[in-house]
């Protein structure tokens, strides 16, 4: 090989291999959402940016057994806020992260609100390990937002109940 073909090659092999070391990362600590704001820590939740949408990987306890949703809420706050005149944790998070105002649940890539994400599974000592992939998203969209986790599980629909019918607040964190 010439030395003009030798640097060709070595040029194609940093071309492949950048997107891996450019990858945009965002880790997110999440803790219990109570009336008097952030409560005890549940472990954290880390988003990595891959070719076609966002890793996520979840390393969670303290989880009541069973199905959780889980969605990126519009804004960077997890504090306590009135809901139809009752303070609620973690309200001022504000609704599903909606850049396209669908105004609609579909779950993960259902063509509604982008922060819907796919259901949380904690296991019988209320852990919820694992990785999960996200199309058409992005690390840096997220960022500055926050991270929920809901005491009930999500069905993907407005129906019979909307946003899932995931009930309350469970735990919450801001994406930095
Ligand atoms: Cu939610
Ligand atoms: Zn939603």
């Amino acid at each position: 090989m010439t030395g003009k073909k030798i640097a060709g090659v070595f040029f194609g092999i940093c071309l492949l291999s950048a997107p891996l070391a450019w990858a945009e990362t965002a880790t997110v600590e999440l803790h219990q959402a109570t009336l008097e704001g952030s409560g005890a820590s549940i472990g954290s939740v880390t988003f990595t940016d891959v070719s076609d949408g966002v890793e996520i990987k979840t390393s969670l306890y303290g989880l009541p057994n069973g199905q959780h949703g889980f969605h990126i809420h519009e804004n960077a706050s997890c504090e306590p806020m009135e809901k139809a005149g009752v303070m609620t944790p973690a309200q001022a998070a504000g609704g599903h992260y909606d850049p396209e105002k669908t105004g609609k649940h579909l779950g993960p890539d259902g063509g509604g609100h982008k922060g819907d994400l796919p259901r949380l599974t904690a296991n019988n000592e209320g852990r919820a390990d694992g990785v999960m992939k996200v199309k058409d998203l992005t690390v840096s969209e997220i960022k500055n937002r926050s991270l929920m986790v809901h005491i009930g599980g999500d069905n993907y629909s407005d129906h019979p109940e909307e946003l899932g019918g995931g009930d309350g607040r469970f735990a919450c964190g801001i994406i930095r």
